[in-house]
């Protein structure tokens, strides 16, 4: 906004204007913000309800005289971006030409190009031996102008290029297919970051550059120097992930974090902010947040109409100017935009004079200017104390022209007629035939041209290729279980959660000279809920900058201890902020080289399924760490409700392949499974990560039978055999519990054998594990391979007649395993299918049917016996 109402006395204006314009010339910009903010205070003090606007005029945030001198070759970073332009184009066109059903995006790119191009030429560090490289975040469906680089870098052939989402039928061509979008998982040595889920590579970003302060503060490795650049979307910044964090990344002043938000004023259905200016609300937005704004508004042919725009026409109409029609305006051409855009007023179509209808055309939007988005990058890496944003306007389609430019239906446009694909070659000067053009064939300079000469040269001067994922990272050993869990392995019927047990395990494994130090306990505001509150004191809060309070329960054992170099991350009350801040400890390994374990403890409930989708994307990114879905079971949390109440976690972790997820009931079973893990996740090193769900409901602990571990971890073991005071031929039934209704299992064996019935009692400490193994041997089988037996029938096969399984989680879960038992014998499953609510544990057990009573009555049944 610039004028808030009419001026009715312009002499006066005038003179302030002078008078603040003699200030800045006569005595400096720091003289300038001095006076302001007197005026300001002054405001305040007199209250005449004025506050200064967050929004700047629609113009670039950077002076024309403080850009620097662009660093490189324009002329040949222009051809190449040309280049891979094309290329991607031609990559998403040739796929749907073979196959309509590929999908894929041109537009994205072609507006995100030069984006990305200044960043590859000149800013974008790899990792390297002397350097610890950037972070890059790729806007995803930007992903095949990822990888024309590469082709051009000679990391990607023609056949790779060609099989562009063909991940399958690939290799047979001799060719790597390549993902859709940015995928790790897919393409492991490539891609870092996943971003195809929008708003989750933004605060993925955050996290990552507050990750690389923690572990320089707890000087574990020095990542000053590192940058993390994030490239998203404007329609991307409506995610609630991606604005959910930028307090925090102001409020740790992390200034090695850059955003740039590609603001084409397009997402995928139509125009982002139609009736108003995407620009202007993020700038207020950010600039709220705290962040350093630069506006990447106008390329350099602006300037010098700006600089003749004595008048400020130009301001005042952008400022008039929505979206929408800034659209059509890019959609449009120099004629049309000579007369509806310069056509607005006198003093427009002046500063239009001598320009031709193709200059006008070709006037540039900032974020398509190299020289502007080079100084922008330049200002954003040199700025101390805030992370950056910088909004660049882009055009959604450019240079596609009649086919696609600013088009409403461009985004999902993936083929070109042949007259668009020759337009296109003619716009950016490709050096293709005609056949070349219309066949999409891919282009690529000799290797010994001046550009791909100055290709590599720049990828070199910035330390290697990029994106690249590496893996290198010292194995990390683990201490001997006894050493940190012999009480939970030989815990003589004493009384204490699971959640307990963990908690104290944890706390010993911190200890530990080697492996401590790398551990990263993470919580959303609830350690004292789960008892860590001595943590605290043992390890410190992580805080950039230490404790500057005296905490009210300072002297305590259990004092809140903040420190810098402090080991815990509290994140507040953001699931979305932890399960962020696990995934940038659980791929320090990757990403810095260096192994760290995160443990993130939490409501089970707001896991899965509050940010089952951030969880999905940590597994693509090949996270390793655990998981602790804490207060767990639909009945065991008893009073909390039908929000807190968890019964269906174990259900969605059994659907992301590289997660392995236990329920244990015993601590002796939780410590052997953790145990496991560390070793499969810091040692082994191996794409893995673990869910372990603790309880809150304080039972007596066995001691872990003898020689049951391997059991354990592939997912159940006989605790008990039948009576030995029952007669050989009583009626038997096996009975599998998991969790704390193992507890109520092992009640209905005895009330049970009270009734002359005998029974089997297997703890089942991982349904998906046992679920997994079975469709693994039915797999093999049906390939026509030798087949095992199914672990689960092995186990079951240890006990005779129908089989009762009862669960705290909804009946799918047991269900899972049905096919793998052993022929004949009844299977019925007991879970606590529906709603939670508030009352006592028994109750609610009673209420769902997972109580002692329901397992006997069950059993009874299941013998064809009188309930
Ligand atoms: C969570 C999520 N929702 C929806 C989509 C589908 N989607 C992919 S791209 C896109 C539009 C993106 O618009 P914008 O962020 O403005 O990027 P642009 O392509 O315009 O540069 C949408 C809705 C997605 N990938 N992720």
């Amino acid at each position: 906004m610039l004028q808030r109402t009419t001026d009715f006395d312009p002499i006066e204006t005038a003179e302030w204007r002078e008078a603040f314009e003699s200030v800045v010339a006569q005595h400096g910009p720091e003289r300038a913000r001095f006076l302001l903010d007197q005026l300001v205070v002054m405001a305040h003090r007199s209250q005449i309800g004025w506050s200064p606007e967050l929004v700047t005029p629609y113009a670039n945030t950077i002076p024309v005289q403080a850009q620097q001198a662009y660093p490189g070759d324009l002329a040949i970073e222009e051809k190449l971006a040309s280049l891979m332009r094309w290329n991607a184009l031609a990559m998403v066109a040739r796929a749907n030409a073979a196959y309509g059903e590929l999908g894929g995006h041109i537009a994205s790119y072609a507006s995100a190009a030069d984006l990305f191009e200044v960043g590859f030429n000149h800013f974008f560090h790899a990792r390297n031996p002397d350097h610890g490289g950037d972070l890059v975040f790729f806007q995803p469906h930007s992903a095949p102008g990822v990888y024309a680089r590469a082709y051009l870098e000679g990391r990607l052939s023609d056949q790779d290029l060609a099989h562009y989402r063909q991940e399958l039928t690939a290799p047979a061509q001799g060719a790597r297919g390549l993902s859709s979008y940015p995928h790790p998982w897919l393409m492991p040595d490539f891609w870092q970051f996943p971003t195809g889920s929008m708003g989750l590579g933004p605060i993925s970003s955050i996290y990552h550059a507050r990750f690389m302060r923690y572990l320089t503060h707890r000087q574990l490795q020095d990542c000053s120097g590192r940058k993390v650049w994030g490239v998203f979307g404007d329609g991307e910044m409506d995610e609630p992930e991606s604005m959910s964090a930028l307090t925090l990344a102001s409020r740790e002043k992390l200034d090695n974090l850059v955003w740039v938000v590609n603001c084409n004023l397009q997402r995928l259905d139509g125009p982002v902010r139609g009736n108003g200016r995407i620009i202007d609300e993020l700038e207020k937005l950010f600039r709220g947040a705290g962040w350093n704004v630069i506006k990447l508004v106008w390329g350099s042919d602006w300037d010098g109409l700006f600089a003749r725009d004595h008048s400020q026409a130009l301001l005042h109409t952008f400022a008039n100017t929505v979206d929408g029609q800034m659209q059509t305006f890019a959609a449009k051409d120099g004629r049309f935009n000579r007369d509806s855009f310069f056509g607005q007023s006198p003093e427009l179509a002046q500063l239009a004079q001598g320009l031709s209808d193709e200059q006008i055309d070709r006037l540039k939007r900032g974020g398509h200017d190299l020289v502007k988005i080079h100084a922008a990058y330049a200002a954003a890496a040199q700025h101390s104390g805030q992370p950056t944003v910088i909004l660049a306007h882009t055009k959604k389609g450019y240079g596609m022209g009649q086919a696609g430019q600013g088009k409403m239906t461009t985004h999902s446009q993936k083929k070109l007629d042949d007259d668009a694909l020759l337009t296109f070659r003619n716009r950016f000067n490709l050096p293709l035939s005609d056949e070349q053009t219309t066949n999409l064939a891919f282009y690529k300079p000799p290797k010994d041209s001046p550009e791909m000469q100055y290709l590599q040269a720049r990828r070199a001067s910035l330390g290697g290729y990029l994106p690249q994922r590496q893996t290198q990272a010292t194995a990390l050993p683990v201490p001997a279980l006894s050493s940190y869990a012999g009480f939970a392995l030989q815990a003589d019927q004493k009384e204490m959660s699971t959640t307990m047990a963990f908690v104290r395990m944890l706390g010993q494994l911190l200890k530990d000279p080697l492996l401590g130090p790398r551990i990263v306990p993470i919580v959303a505001d609830e350690a004292r809920t789960f008892g860590m509150a001595n943590l605290f004191k043992q390890v410190g809060i992580y805080s950039s900058v230490g404790q500057k309070y005296e905490p009210e329960d300072i002297g305590s054992v259990l004092s809140y201890r903040e420190a810098m170099d402090g080991q815990i991350l509290e994140e507040g009350i953001s699931e979305a902020g932890a399960i962020a801040s696990w995934t940038a400890a659980a791929t320090s390994y990757s990403v810095h080289g260096l192994a760290m374990l995160p443990f993130y403890i939490y409501y089970s409930m707001f896991g899965f399924q509050r940010v089952g989708d951030a969880i999905w994307a940590a597994a693509d990114q090949r996270a390793r760490g655990f998981l602790l879905g804490a207060t767990s079971g639909r009945t065991t949390l008893g009073g909390e409700g039908l929000q807190h109440q968890d019964g269906s976690s174990h259900l969605v972790a059994a659907t992301i392949p590289n997660c392995k997820a236990y329920d244990p009931a015993f601590a002796g079973e939780m410590a052997v499974i953790i145990d496991q893990g560390m070793r499969e996740m810091v040692y082994e090193q191996q794409d893995v990560f673990y869910y372990v769900t603790l309880m809150n409901e304080n039972y007596a602990q066995p001691n872990l039978p003898e020689g049951v571990n391997h059991s354990i971890l592939r997912g159940c073991y006989r605790l008990q055999g039948p009576s030995a005071a029952l007669p050989q031929d009583a009626p038997r039934v096996s009975l599998m519990g998991s969790g704390a209704i193992l507890v109520e299992v092992l009640k209905a064996a005895d009330r049970l054998a009270e009734q002359g019935i005998a029974s089997d009692v297997f703890s089942v400490t991982s349904w998906s594990e046992l679920a997994r193994d079975g469709q693994r041997q039915e797999r093999e089988a049906l390939a026509g391979r030798k087949a095992e037996v199914p672990f689960v029938l092995q186990q079951l096969s240890m006990g005779h007649g129908p089989i009762v399984a009862a669960t705290d989680y909804v009946r799918a879960v047991p269900e899972s395993v049905r096919a793998f038992l052993p022929q004949g014998r009844r299977y019925i499953c007991l879970g606590t299918d529906g709603f939670g609510r508030s009352d006592t544990r028994a109750a609610l057990r009673r209420f769902f049917e997972v109580d002692t009573a329901s397992v006997v009555n069950a059993a009874r049944i299941a013998l064809g016996l009188k309930p």
